[in-house]
Formats: C-alpha cells, structure tokens, sequence
C-alpha cells in the first residue's frame, strides 16, 4: 500500500493519509513516511486513534527517542512523552506551560540536536493553539548572495537559558522559570553550531538559527553579532516560507527539525485547555546535519 499525500502549503507540509499509526508501519510505508517528511519537512495524519505505546512504536521507527530535560513534566510510565498543557490538576501544572512559544529548532542548544519531534493532540483549546513553522532551506534562498556567502563561514551560539536573551522573555504563566533557566544556564553553557548546515538527506542549505536559541555569532563582537542577527531574523516575516498549523483533536504532527524552525503561536487561555503528548527523535550519523560541502 502507498501513502497518500496531499499539500498542507506552498511553503512545506504534506498531509498523509491511508496510514494507521497504531500499527507498526512496514518497510516500505516507513520509507515513503520518511521521504515525504524529508521532502515536505512536516507531515501530518489525522484522527489518529493511538495509545501512549502506540505513539513510541511509531516514533521509534525514526531512530532512537530523547528523554526531555524538563524531568517534571514526563508522562507517568512514559518517560519518553513530554506533555505540553496550560491545564492543572490541584493547582499545579500538569505539563509544560507555554512551551515553544518563540521561533526556534528543538534542543538546538546541544550539540547533537535531533532529528524531529512528533506532537500528538489530545485536546484543543477553542481558539488559537496554532503551530508556526518556517522552510529553513527556502529561508536560506531569501537571503541576498552576499548574505548567504558570509554566513558559510560562520558559527552561531546557542544557549537553552532566556535569562542570557534579550529577543525573549519568561512567560508569567510559568512556575519557578527564572530559578529554572539560572540552573539550566549552569547545566548547559552555550554550544557553537554552524550558521548554515547542509541537509544529509537533501543536500540542501539550512539556515541553522533561531531568536529563541541564538544568542550571538561567535567572533563577532556583541553589537555586530546581534545586528546580523536582527538582518537575517526579519526574513522570517516573509509569508512565502511560512506555514501555521491547526490543529484537529487526534493530529499527529511531525517535524524535520534539522530543516525547519517551529513556533507555538498562543491564543488561548485557561480554562480554555490544550494537551498534547511529544516524542522526540535523536539522529544518528546518517541523518545528522553536516557542515557545508565545499568548506
Ligand atoms: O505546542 C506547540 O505548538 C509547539 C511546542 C514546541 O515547541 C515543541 O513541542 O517543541
Ligand atoms: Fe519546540
């Protein structure tokens, strides 16, 4: 059986149907799953009905799975699904709050970030709780030659903690953040990653940096670091290489996080409730994200 594949944009995405994640994919539907994510860099199923085994199984048929940082929000006997959620059980958060709500590319603050993340919807707010994501390699064709050839050669540098970035700011709605980014700051000081990789699968360009993890541009000092950064950031204003994604309870979503960046767009409010359960997919040697070629 062939996958079916319909246009979620002009930008990227593709929705794929005829697939039933709650079983193990076979071989060649698990080929064509990748191609299409590589190609379009998100896909999406609908109505899937799929237990919390059920979702692992399916992301681990993309490599091994990340067990997130943000230990207290790791679903009970799942340690592999990070809950996002606004909703609260006796008071207290049940998953992370307002996660994600800045453009960015998950984990690119370590030194190996992943492959993608894979979000299934449990439940969606009544307005809003869209996700935004931008086409990294379309990103890099936007940018003047001059532009483009400049950023080859260099490095940016990328820190999980808000408190060392200005583009940013904590959300209110957040426990303990400002305790929890000077402890994050600690455990994980910036990591230096190109500005622009090279795609193992597609060989395309990426520009490779976000206003959420990109705090500086190594060599450069401070002030020209953070104007080159302003200079590429405005890019992502341009509609062409943007897609924002709603939601439909039953989603699953997954994104090349090497070739896009994402973002959760808001615009709900409790009690107004949105869950989602995430994986996380590491990559390997194959599917990491390379320096450019002719370096
Ligand atoms: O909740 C969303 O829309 C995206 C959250 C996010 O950034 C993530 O899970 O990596
Ligand atoms: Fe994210």
């Amino acid at each position: 059986m062939s996958i079916e594949t319909t246009a979620l944009s002009g930008a990227l995405g593709v929705r794929i149907s005829g697939v039933d994640l709650s079983q193990p994919m076979d071989h060649k539907t698990a080929q064509e799953v990748y191609a299409a994510f590589v190609q379009h860099k998100v896909i999406a199923f609908s109505n899937q009905s799929i237990s919390s085994a059920e979702l692992i199984q399916f992301s681990k048929s993309f490599g091994p799975l990340d067990i997130h940082s943000n230990s207290d929000y790791l679903l009970d006997g799942f340690p592999e699904i990070l809950i996002l959620s606004n909703d609260l059980k006796d008071g207290q958060p049940i998953g992370v709050v307002d996660a994600g709500v800045e453009w960015h590319s998950d984990l690119s603050w370590q030194l190996d970030p992943p492959l993608g993340s894979i979000l299934h919807c449990l439940t969606t707010p009544t307005t809003g709780g869209r996700t935004g994501f931008l086409n990294m390699s379309a990103a890099y064709q936007l940018l003047p030659k001059s532009l483009q050839e400049r950023l080859l050669s260099l490095e940016g540098s990328h820190c999980v903690s808000k408190l060392v970035n200005s583009r940013v700011t904590i959300s209110e709605n957040r426990v303990n953040a400002a305790a929890f980014y000077a402890e994050q700051l600690k455990k994980h000081p910036p990591v230096s990653h190109p500005m622009v990789y090279e795609h193992p699968d597609t060989g395309e360009k990426i520009l490779f940096a976000s206003p959420r993890f990109t705090i500086g541009i190594d060599g450069l000092d401070e002030e020209e670091g953070q104007s080159l950064l302003d200079e590429i950031f405005a890019y992502f204003d341009d509609e062409t290489i943007r897609y924002d994604y709603s939601w439909s309870e039953g989603d699953i979503v997954m994104w090349d996080n090497r070739s896009v960046l994402h973002c959760a767009l808001g615009g709900y409010q409790y009690p107004d409730i949105r869950l989602i359960h995430r994986t996380t997919v590491l990559c390997d040697d194959a599917t990491r994200l390379r320096p450019v070629a002719s370096l």
